[in-house]
């Protein structure tokens, strides 16, 4: 039977930064010194957060926490390229996208320790709540967009999440819609490489991600996600685009998830040293670190400079969050419907029932 080829497609992978931090000079972003410093400082703010939530949980002063690790520079170097009026729906391990967007560390600490008050972004931040259920948020996403369509804003909104989403249903009619009605979306999918303790083997049969969006009809780049120049430009890119008219992207960044998935799992049982090191070669910060410095952006007294004024940034997040316990534990209740379910009202009633006997008790 006589076949011809009717179609065909590519899929590209950026690198401008090695991890040597030599760069490709014709494809560097028109990044200013002060930006790529505040690039710098934004992933040392996210890492320090992170060390001191880990920290806080194994103390017993955080709730269960999923570190960010070895992701600083997908998380802040896409982050770093929308503007404040574009709207962010994260999943769960975007506490770098959250700093860069100005969100309070405080809320973030609250947020991990069961606070509800934690997911009370100010509106004027455009962050929605954090998305727990996988890939849930991507159709709200779309849905946002398709609004902003309507009402003539010229926003574009920016989807989080992991390998393990683009097994959902949600990624998938998210994807197309987006697709259909050419919507201002961009998808940065965060491949780690894990979801939990299944493999990214196990989570497709494509050799990349990225090339899921040409089912959908639009652009799927595989980005180095621990090259924050190549992740910030192709975010920059597809923001602009997505802005002008021009639809949605989709953004693979590939990299690596240093840590546990949260501070519930133990990593050890699934994957062995030797398949983590390679990855610590490859670290982000140290990565632009280096191209700094040959760049005369960073010396020894700036390095400590930046960490110093993380480290007291962090620690004043954790005196107000600890400054604003106890939390309320009926707020546990509130926030799933606009009003409260016969039956989740008796529950609460029960609960702080049950506390203002155990208080009186006490006294
Ligand atoms: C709908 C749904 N199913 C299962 C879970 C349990 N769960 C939490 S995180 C996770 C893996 C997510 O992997 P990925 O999307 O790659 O994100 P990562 O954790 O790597 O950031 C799973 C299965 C969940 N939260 N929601
Ligand atoms: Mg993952």
């Amino acid at each position: 039977m006589p076949r011809k080829r009717i179609q065909q497609f590519n899929v590209e992978w950026i690198q401008i930064l090695d991890e040597e931090g030599q760069s490709d000079t014709a494809h560097l972003p028109a990044l200013s010194p002060k930006e790529i410093q505040s690039l710098y400082e934004g992933m040392i703010l996210s890492r320090v957060f992170d060390e001191k939530a880990l920290a806080l949980q194994r103390e017993g002063r955080l709730g269960t926490y999923a570190p960010v690790r070895g992701q600083e520079a997908t998380q802040v170097g896409s982050a770093f390229a929308l503007d404040p009026a574009d709207w962010v729906f994260p999943a769960f391990r975007e506490m770098g996208v959250g700093i860069v967007r100005a969100i309070p560390m405080r809320m973030l600490f609250q947020y991990w320790s069961g606070d509800e008050r934690g997911s009370d972004v100010p509106i004027h931040r455009h962050y929605f709540p954090t998305s727990i259920p996988v890939g849930t948020h991507l159709p709200h996403a779309v849905g946002a967009a398709w609004a902003a369509r309507h009402r003539k804003d010229p926003v574009v909104v920016a989807v989080y999440f992991g390998d393990g989403a683009t097994s959902k249903g949600d990624f998938h009619e998210a994807m197309n819609m987006a697709g259909v009605f050419r919507l201002p979306v961009v998808f940065i999918c965060q491949n780690n490489q894990w979801a939990i303790s299944v493999p990214l083997r196990r989570q497709t049969a494509t050799p990349t991600l990225a090339q899921k969006a040409i089912a959908y009809g639009f652009e799927g780049i595989q980005v180095d996600g621990n090259d924050v120049f190549a992740v910030y430009k192709t975010a920059k890119e597809a923001a602009d685009r997505a802005r002008s008219g021009g639809g949605p992207t989709f953004i693979e960044c590939l990299t690596y998830r240093m840590g546990d998935h949260t501070t519930a799992d133990d990593a050890s049982r699934y994957r062995t040293e030797e398949m983590v090191k390679p990855w610590i070669a490859k670290d982000p910060i140290e990565r632009l670190r280096k191209y700094m410095e040959k760049q005369n952006l960073w010396t020894s007294s700036y390095g400590d400079q930046v960490k110093a004024e993380a480290e007291r940034r962090v620690a004043e997040s954790v005196r107000e969050f600890e400054e604003q316990l106890p939390q309320d534990p009926s707020d546990m209740f509130r926030y799933t419907y606009y009003e409260l379910t016969p039956p989740l009202k008796e529950q609460m009633d029960e609960l702080l029932n049950f506390l203002k006997d155990r208080d009186s008790k006490k006294e």
